[in-house]
């Protein structure tokens, strides 16, 4: 029996990644009478036949899951964000922050093409990137051919599962590219592997090495909608609210009309930004409205 990292799927077939080789398995067949299946991503327990093939044996709990990808124990996402072209959109990246938070994964910022910014805009994205590290979340600028402080996300990247988010032409594949150029222990396959997106009209879900970790680079975190997340959920998938929440004077509070709102307090004297909290709210309002649809 062996320990490995499934790291694709295709018609049926596992590609699991153990002692610096792929093996190629098929799944138990205990796992459909038990309606599970293993998934990328899943740390597993194989065996490999005389012919090199596999059996997946088990696989381990897994820390969260995606259906739409099929994708598990993701650690990490790389939400990309332009700059400009398009305009910065913050409602775009916290909804992608709040979408990961809701999984228990940890999102590191990109903000691409700061190289189009005029020197007050430019400005302006340091407050903006001030904000998001002040919540705690770990931010980057890149330029066309270059990423500021590009050896510490790449020692982010060390060790983990990440995947890369963000809308169709904000530089995810440009960014990717960037960190394979600059770094010594340059993987050329697995990034030029990364790189084929967008070639093939149907993409499998799959994990590349890349940076002493694995990378995911599907389109399909790109879309995800607040719809797996309640109203009541969400406030806590705002991590610069928590603080704040136990303090609020209705159990349950949705810090909008409430009162004695702590949340809305901290807005008010400027501990929570403004633009987190419009965000916050436009949400709810989303949910509740996704929530009518749906009863009809
Ligand atoms: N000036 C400038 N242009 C950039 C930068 N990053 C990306 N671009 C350009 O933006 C366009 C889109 O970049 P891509 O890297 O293909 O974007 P993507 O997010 O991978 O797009 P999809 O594959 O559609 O999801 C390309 O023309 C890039 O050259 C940047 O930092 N500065
Ligand atoms: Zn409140």
């Amino acid at each position: 029996m062996k320990n490995g990292l499934i790291i694709g799927l295709q018609g049926g077939f596992y590609t699991v990644f153990a002692d610096g080789k792929s093996y190629l398995c098929r799944a138990r067949g205990k796992f459909r009478n038990q309606k599970r299946a293993p998934m990328v991503g899943d740390r597993v327990t194989f065996t490999i036949n005389d012919d090199g093939s596999g059996y997946v044996q088990e696989f381990s709990k897994r820390k969260n899951s995606f259906v739409r990808p099929a994708i598990a124990n993701i650690d990490q996402a790389l939400l990309v964000c332009a700059a400009k072209e398009p305009d910065l959109q913050l409602y775009l990246l916290n909804k992608f922050i709040a979408l990961m938070e809701h999984q228990n994964v940890t999102p590191i910022i990109l903000f691409t093409k700061t190289d189009l910014l005029n020197t007050d805009e430019y400005e302006q994205l340091l407050a903006v990137k001030k904000i998001y590290e002040k919540i705690g979340y770990a931010v980057f600028l890149g330029e066309e051919k270059k990423i500021i402080d590009e050896q510490e996300l790449i020692r982010l990247l060390a060790d983990k599962i990440t995947v890369l988010a963000g809308q169709t032409g904000v530089g995810k594949s440009t960014a990717l590219n960037t960190l394979s150029k600059h770094t010594l222990n340059l993987e050329t396959n697995a990034i030029s592997m990364a790189l084929g997106r967008g070639k093939h009209t149907t993409r499998q879900v799959t994990l590349y090495p890349l940076f002493d970790g694995w990378i995911s680079d599907t389109p399909g975190f790109s879309s995800l909608e607040l719809d797996m997340i309640s109203v009541e959920e969400l406030t806590w998938d705002f991590i610069d609210f928590v603080p704040y929440i136990n303090d609020c004077k209705f159990r349950g509070c949705l810090h909008i009309n409430e009162p004695g709102c702590a949340v809305k307090a901290a807005v008010e004297n400027g501990e929570i930004f403004q633009s987190r909290y419009q965000s916050y709210t436009q949400f709810i309002t989303e949910i509740q409205e996704q929530k009518v649809i749906y009863k009809k």
